[in-house]
């Protein structure tokens, strides 16, 4: 097919040094064994699978801020997923299977420059419980998941340690879901003019309502859109693996409801399933919740049946 928007690659990123504890790298087999690729493929979507991106970090990197982390980790798998992201998204939608959230630094990377040399504006939609918008210098937990928007907006405090990004401007960037900032990224937010829809709007309004204007605005400046996808944006009721559960998330209806109106958009260009770990999940009930959620913004499925029960 011709459609950009009927071939996809799967692409394996199993990045773990981003957060405190160990799993996510197992995340990338999760959605395989969840059946992820039979599920895109029985939608009659062109597949490749690009396997898992072999990374090695270099030597460790020492930062100011003594909480940081696995720097090093973080270089290496930002340049070489920037890389792929870069080549995948030429004439097809990479699909990013996570890996810890601190590779969307390199997705948005690849990504940001792919839009550029097309001459296109690229906008983001972020879906989870958290802004992930620390600079290094204000994180506290030093986990560097907690980073990969700040990164990718060109906020200050990354110079000399990773490459610059082609900077997506903060207005274009809509944030939905959040229930859990920290005081510094409240305050960083506060300067931008990024769109924060958290849960209380959520609430108040309904996702149609909130995520129709964002998706018109895409489609109006001939926009290309990438999605973020934390485990964390859903309830832990129905999401349990993951390692930073907030309590309050969306619920399956809401979610699925996000994937069908991306989907009937047409304008989603690339796609990461972040924050997965298996080794916290309930019988593969949470990969499997996520690899159908992809499913459905990839093509369209029966609205009210989900493809598995769980
Ligand atoms: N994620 N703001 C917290 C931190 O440690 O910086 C949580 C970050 C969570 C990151 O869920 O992708
Ligand atoms: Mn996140
Ligand atoms: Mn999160
Ligand atoms: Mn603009």
């Amino acid at each position: 097919s011709s459609d950009i928007r009927r071939r996809c690659t799967l692409i394996g990123a199993r990045v773990h040094e981003g957060t405190g504890r160990r799993g996510c790298d197992m995340g990338p087999s999760a959605y395989r064994a969840a059946g992820l690729h039979e599920a895109l493929r029985d939608l009659g979507l062109d597949i490749r699978d690009a396997g898992d991106v072999p990374v090695v970090p270099g030597a460790a990197r020492a930062h100011p801020n003594p909480a940081v982390h696995d720097l090093a980790a973080f270089v290496a798998w930002t340049a070489a997923l920037a890389e792929i992201a870069y080549a995948e998204s030429k004439a097809r939608i990479p699909i990013l299977l996570g890996g810890d959230h601190s590779l969307s630094a390199g997705t948005l990377s690849g990504i940001s420059r792919r839009a550029e040399r097309e001459g296109r504006p690229l906008f983001v939609l972020w879906l989870d419980a958290h802004a992930d918008f620390h600079s290094l210098d204000t994180t506290t937990s030093g986990n560097l998941h907690g980073v990969p928007l700040a990164y990718a907006t060109g906020r200050p405090g990354f110079a000399g340690y990773l490459p610059p990004p082609v900077p997506i401007p903060p207005g274009h960037v809509c944030l939905m879901g959040t229930r859990s900032l920290d005081p510094a990224e409240r305050a960083a937010l506060a300067g931008t003019d990024l769109t924060v829809h958290d849960m209380r709007a959520i609430d108040e309004h309904g996702v149609l309502a909130l995520l129709a204007p964002f998706l018109g605005r895409v489609a109006r400046e001939n926009g290309r859109l990438h999605v973020s996808l934390d485990v964390d944006f859903l309830d832990p009721s129905i999401a349990p693996g993951v390692g930073t559960t907030v309590p309050g998330g969306a619920t399956f209806r809401e979610a699925h409801l996000i994937m069908e109106m991306l989907h009937d958009s047409g304008l989603v260009g690339s796609l990461d399933l972040v924050e997965l770990n298996p080794f916290l999940d309930e019988r593969g009930r949470t990969a499997i919740v996520m690899a159908d959620l992809a499913a459905s913004l990839m093509g369209r499925t029966v609205l009210d049946r989900p493809t598995r029960s769980y």
